[in-house]
């Protein structure tokens, strides 16, 4: 990578945490300069302005100085890093089924089991609104759906495109393999709990804290 690369992250986010597995499975030096999300420190003006107008982290900084620029969205910025490297196939079909768990991670998985676990693990069931508390059951069943979908696909499969690790576990393996933080039971998933040591046993894997 010819220009130096940072991570805003908080180091307890699972979105965070692909980007550093990413870096860490291929090798890429990778700088890290950590908010606290729940001091509201990527809410800031100058966070807004400067790092992402969305607020929220993570965030890879590419370069340094003025002509720095920054690219939001954990799995934009893990594609950003593993192009052109085995976690990335060159299949059009295998690079777009890696695009396709990837999307999955997002509008199924990572909002049912990422939220719980933030919810409960970090802010406390007792601090959620009314709100927030009503949708514990919703996210709960469609959460357990995602990961039933998960425990299916891998049967008879070593990783989630093919035979070789991609983009797609590491997506995924962020917030699974702590799922039970947010109340999920990975014992009613084999398939996933296999697949979780065949990630955990990557060369250069590094894990979450
Ligand atoms: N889709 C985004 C989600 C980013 C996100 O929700 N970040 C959370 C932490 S995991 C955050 O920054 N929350 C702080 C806030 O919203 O103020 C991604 O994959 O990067």
């Amino acid at each position: 990578m010819a220009e130096p690369l940072t991570l805003h992250e908080d180091p307890r986010s699972g979105n965070c945490y692909k980007i550093r597995l990413t870096a860490a499975l291929l090798g890429v030096p990778l700088a890290t300069r950590s908010y606290d999300i729940m001091k509201g420190e990527t809410r800031t003006p100058e966070f807004l302005a400067r790092v992402n107008a969305n607020g929220r982290i993570p965030v890879l900084q590419i370069g340094d100085g003025d002509t720095a620029r920054f690219l939001p969205e954990s799995n934009a910025a893990c594609w950003y890093i593993a192009l052109g490297s085995p976690l990335v196939p060159e299949d059009r079909f295998a690079q777009a089924d890696v695009l396709r768990w990837m999307f999955f991670e997002q509008y199924n998985h990572e909002p049912n089991v990422a939220t719980l676990r933030f919810w409960l693990r970090f802010v406390g069931e007792a601090n959620l609104s009314a709100e927030q508390r009503a949708q514990i059951m919703p996210k709960r069943i469609a959460g357990s759906a995602a990961l039933d979908l998960m425990n299916r696909h891998l049967a008879g499969r070593a990783f989630f495109c093919g035979e070789a690790a991609s983009l797609a576990d590491i997506a995924l393996f962020a917030y699974t393999h702590v799922a039970e933080e947010g109340g999920f039971g990975l014992r009613d998933y084999p398939q996933v709990l296999a697949w979780i040591a065949r990630v955990q046993a990557l060369p250069g894997f590094v894990p979450m804290d």
